[in-house]
């Protein structure tokens, strides 16, 4: 490609890295997956697999270095649970995972797709095998949610992206238990106009605590005649106070440029769900569903990052 802006973002050579192909079951598609670091340095990606009925669920891919040597679980690792999660009749999606020191365990909060439309579900594990749901926290129509890593005085913080009207921004919400929310706040809006991320944006990968702020990738949401093109833009928000936007990016950063990015079950879509970071405690290694098909990895520095933003 003959883009003269900065690459910050960039592309493993080997991707796609996960296809439906290395599946040990049979699945039609395999992307937006969750990502985290487990304590003895294994990459752990949460995908989301979509069936041949049309409906998704959860299955974990286990890495040693993030990259290849996958070991994928030979069955659905979470699968729906519509007979006592009725909300989540139609699959569940799109899981962001947050280690919660406090708590001693892993976050996951995913798209619930109930009979009225998407919303955000929770459940927490230590392990990836045992879950503890705690049903539908945010109601239809809600997504692209992630718990933050600990509370801010004193509350716990989910980062969601409510649907009202034809406007979808990402907003911020606060519970004394991670089950009752309120205080809901606009963390950012989508633009208006010809904007790349006008009208429709949302959280991608869960927030990056750094000491600048929290670094927040997220998507935009272009339509166009032809379709919808999402593309990532960076934000970054004030520590104590994330509802506080410090810095936003005007140009995408990272957007549908390969062919596996490009055509798919969902035309021109690169959706992250999860990141890790390496052991320089700079390099992040970005996850991300590509056309709703495949999932790949772009790697980039936290350092970098904020640099560009100033
Ligand atoms: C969004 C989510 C994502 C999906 C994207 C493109 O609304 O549903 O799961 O990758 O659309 O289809």
């Amino acid at each position: 490609m003959n883009n003269h802006h900065l690459e910050l973002f960039k592309r493993h050579e080997r991707n796609p890295i996960l296809t439906a192909a290395d599946w040990l079951y049979p699945a039609n598609s395999v992307f937006n997956p969750g990502a985290t670091l487990l304590h003895d340095g294994t990459t752990l990606l949460l995908c989301r697999v979509e069936d041949r009925r049309g409906l998704s669920h959860l299955c974990v891919a286990r890495s040693a270095n993030g990259v290849d040597g996958w070991d994928i679980d030979t069955q659905p690792t979470l699968m729906p649970d519509p007979d006592n999660f009725p909300e989540e009749l139609w699959g569940i999606e799109d899981p962001r995972i947050t280690y919660v020191p406090e708590i001693k365990k892993y976050a996951v909060v995913y798209t619930a797709f109930s009979s009225s439309g998407p919303g955000v579900a929770l459940a927490l594990t230590e392990d990836f095998h045992a879950f503890e749901r705690y049903g539908m926290i945010m109601a239809p129509e809600d997504k692209d949610a992630a718990l933050l890593p600990h509370r801010i005085g004193g509350h716990w913080v989910l980062i969601h992206r409510p649907v009202s009207g034809s406007s979808a921004h990402i907003w911020l919400s606060y519970s004394p238990d991670l089950r009752h929310w309120g205080s809901h706040k606009i963390m950012l809006a989508a633009r208006l106009g010809g904007w790349w991320d006008a009208h429709k944006i949302g959280l991608a990968s869960p927030p990056i605590e750094t000491a600048k702020g929290w670094l927040v990738i997220y998507h935009g949401v272009r339509p166009n005649a032809a379709g919808s093109i999402y593309r990532l833009g960076l934000a970054l928000f004030d520590l104590h106070t994330p509802e506080i936007c410090l810095k936003r990016s005007d140009e995408w950063i990272f957007g549908p440029e390969e062919p596996y990015e490009r055509r798919g079950d969902v035309d021109n879509v690169v959706f992250p769900c999860g990141y890790t970071i390496a052991a320089d405690g700079d390099t992040i290694q970005l996850y991300y569903g590509a056309a709703d098909t495949s999932i790949a990895l772009a790697t980039g520095s936290v350092h970098a990052i904020l640099e560009w933003l100033k």
